[in-house]
């Protein structure tokens, strides 16, 4: 059979162009499959905690696994997202203390993560968050106030997942995974070219769509980054009691796709790794795995009390890893972060609290009868009985208040 020919599929012609293909993915970095499959030995960390760049023995690297320092000029643009989503984490929690919001996942401490997810993909490329994710979504460029509409209660999503290609913040635990898959196939079939990152955490790796988004992912090759930010907790329950797997980078050899584990708070790391899957997917050599070691440093939510799962001790300990305080370092260190570029970048992300908190505090007019709207083209008789309730209870409270 010629190069250009397609084999069958399922064919003993087809399994023979999988296997070729599949040891060409770790020939071209000159090892093996397995050594090309599994993460190596130790986490990829580029930067030292205290902002040093570390020494290539330090950082991680093995043959097939190198990843290079992304230029200072990337790195500072990433940093400005990564100082604006800790103000927009930070004025959300105080808002939902406030009451003004009903709730906010915050992921103070993994900015680094969010940021990267973002900032690694191309235009054209589909972002697929989870709840915890708002940092990234407003590092795609989505506007934080449509993002926030969602979390203060107002209406149920507050931006266009086509126009941003971002799709919603899934709060049902792991179907992005699957969303991701489906629309990588479909941009498959439709001749486009487009990458596909899905985000999921550590407690999420255990649902079954997580299993078939990796497998489906993998036996079709398709160009989808599966993104791991493993803050150690799934609410309450802890790393390990999740998984007895050496990481959660080495689930990916089972489903025959590459891993790779990186320090979650090392934001050069992050896109270095992220970056090099994105680059291999549009070569065709995807799908990754990319699982980042970090910690959620806030409540999981605010209806949570972590005091009562974990020592302060821990909390302390992640607390020196932090990642905007390392990245400032590092890039205060190279020259590239000047206090006049410093003054600026936190100018611009007190200009989004500042408008986080005007949009929250002001008082809106709801009509709770929008409830029903968009569930169904044609309303069921059900949903309509409901509402003419609704309306007939709420015409009712009007006369009694007048
Ligand atoms: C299918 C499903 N099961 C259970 C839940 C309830 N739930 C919400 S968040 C959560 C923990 C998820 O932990 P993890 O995946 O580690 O993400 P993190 O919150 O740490 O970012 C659970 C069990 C859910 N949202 N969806
Ligand atoms: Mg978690």
């Amino acid at each position: 059979m010629s190069d250009s020919t397609p084999a069958v599929p399922g064919t003993a012609a087809d399994e023979a162009a999988k296997a070729a293909a599949s040891t060409n993915a770790g020939a071209a970095f000159g090892i093996s499959l397995e050594e090309y499959l599994l993460p190596a030995t130790r986490r990829i960390q580029l930067i030292g905690e205290d902002g040093t760049l570390l020494s290539p023995e330090e950082q991680g690297t093995e043959p097939g696994h190198e990843y290079p320092l992304p230029s200072d000029e990337t790195l500072l643009e990433a940093y400005r997202h990564l100082v604006i989503g800790r103000r927009v984490n930070d004025q959300n929690y105080a808002l939902v203390r406030q009451g003004r919001m009903a709730v906010y996942p915050s992921s103070h401490g993994q900015e680094a993560a969010e940021v990267a997810a973002a900032v690694c993909l191309g235009q054209d490329d589909w972002l697929f968050p989870t709840y915890r994710d708002t940092v990234a979504v407003i590092a795609r460029g989505v506007d934080p106030l449509d993002v926030m509409v969602a979390y203060q209660g107002t209406w149920h999503q507050g931006y266009d997942p086509k126009e941003h290609r971002v799709s919603v913040q899934a709060t049902p635990l792991t179907t992005q995974m699957l969303h991701a898959v489906g629309l990588a196939k479909a941009a498959g079939l439709r001749g486009e070219d487009v990458v596909c990152l899905a985000m999921v955490g550590d407690g999420g790796t255990s649902e079954g769509d997580f299993h078939e988004a990796l497998n489906f992912a993998a036996v079709f090759k398709l160009p989808v980054i599966f993104f791991v930010q493993n803050n150690k907790y799934a609410i309450s329950v802890p790393f390990a009691k999740q998984s007895a797997a050496p990481s959660l980078a080495h689930k990916a050899v089972g489903y025959g796709l590459a891993g790779e584990r990186v320090d979650g708070n090392d934001l050069a790391a992050l896109l270095a790794v992220l970056g090099r899957a994105v680059d291999l997917c549009r070569a065709g050599q995807g799908p990754f795995l990319v699982e980042a070691d970090t910690y959620r440093m806030q409540a999981h939510t605010n209806t949570d009390d972590p005091t009562r799962y974990r020592e302060d001790a821990e909390v302390q300990m992640w607390a020196e890893r932090d990642p905007l305080r390392r990245m400032t370092a590092y890039l205060q260190g190279t020259g590239a972060l000047t206090d006049e570029v410093s003054e600026q970048i936190t100018q611009d992300a007190e200009d989004v609290a500042a408008r986080l908190r005007d949009a929250m505090n002001a008082e809106v007019e709801l009509d709770p009868l929008e409830l029903f709207d968009h569930v169904y083209t044609v309303q069921t008789p059900q949903l309509a009985a409901q509402r003419a309730q609704l309306a007939e209870e709420l015409s009712r409270t009007e006369t009694q208040e007048a």
